[in-house]
């Protein structure tokens, strides 16, 4: 069970490639030990008139479970998440790679923004990951660029966890000085909570999802350091506010990056390229040798 969403996906050892067939091992939740603890939180659920499941103190609600079990659960998942991430976040060091966590809602175009950063950043060293619950598409569109890619499929999972990231890493022999790019599953809440050892959070909006969802989901907004605004080429004909995406932006994360980008035109890329550049600067040169 994802404890984050409540939606029955979240694995800490789940398999990290290949075609998976649902065998995740969940770290709990499921099979005989349900915990009948009935001390339901019936306040959780009303707030002025709406239905409020995230009242609780856990923030998210699961039937059958309180509010004090779920965060027994949550808290045991993160931490054993965050353990595996701060050694993936080691390795990175180590190696004086750079590595960027790529976060969105499914087609506002992280695959697309991947091909032609990498078109554009010509030899240097780079490798990706690719996250979705099926197929092998983004990471063969990757790997048309001529780029090294490792598919992670998580089955009935909503995000990659820092287990799947480390295996898919050492599967990768990444290059010292690599940047190391992770394309999530596409999901604008659960990628939020799990930290997968990256140097940085980056979340693409496109123009064509609405000047609200950052309010509407602000913890995905809150934990990215730069927040890509994709598909400006499209602006002219959805009637949208740029400003106000950006205005609705700072209001969950006044210090947040902000990149008005077209992956398809190519306008904004450079502005894009040179905040890789500055950000992983450094990396190399303070790696253990
Ligand atoms: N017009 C326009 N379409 C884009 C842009 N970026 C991506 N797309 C399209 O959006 C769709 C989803 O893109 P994809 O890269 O698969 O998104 P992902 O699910 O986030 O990886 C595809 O049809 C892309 O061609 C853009 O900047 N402008
Ligand atoms: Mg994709």
């Amino acid at each position: 069970m994802c404890t984050v969403c409540g939606c029955g996906g979240a694995t800490v050892e789940g398999q990290a490639e290949g075609q998976s067939h649902g065998s995740h091992h969940h770290a709990h939740g499921h099979g005989p030990h349900h915990h009948h603890d009935h001390t339901h939180d019936h306040h959780a659920h009303h707030h002025h008139g709406d239905l409020h499941y995230g009242e609780g103190a856990a923030g998210v609600s699961v039937p059958g479970m309180s509010q004090s079990r779920l965060i027994e659960i949550e808290t045991d998942i993160l931490s054993k998440n965050d353990a595996i991430a701060s050694g993936n976040r080691r390795v990175l060091r180590a190696l004086g790679a750079f590595a960027v966590n790529l976060v969105s809602s499914p087609g506002s175009g992280k695959t697309t923004l991947l091909c032609r950063t990498i078109e554009m950043l010509g030899d240097r060293p780079l490798a990706v990951i690719e996250g979705d619950q099926q197929t092998s598409n983004d990471a063969d569109r990757i790997r048309a660029t001529g780029a090294r890619a490792i598919q992670v499929n998580t089955g009935k999972g909503c995000h990659l966890d820092a287990h799947m990231v480390g295996h898919a890493m050492d599967h990768l022999e990444l290059e010292r000085g690599a940047l190391l790019f992770i394309e999530n599953v596409g999901n604008l809440v659960c990628p939020a909570g799990f930290d997968l050892g990256e140097n940085a959070k980056v979340a693409i909006l496109s123009v064509t999802e609405g000047e609200d969802k950052p309010l509407k989901y602000p913890d995905m907004f809150t934990v990215a350091r730069l927040a890509i605004l994709n598909k400006t080429d499209l602006a002219p004909h959805c009637d949208v506010d740029l400003d106000l995406y950006e205005a609705n932006l700072r209001r969950v994360n006044p210090d947040i990056e902000i990149l008005r980008v077209s992956a398809r035109t190519g306008e904004g890329m450079p502005a894009w390229l040179d905040w890789l550049d500055a950000h992983s600067a450094g990396k190399a040169a303070g790696a253990a040798v």
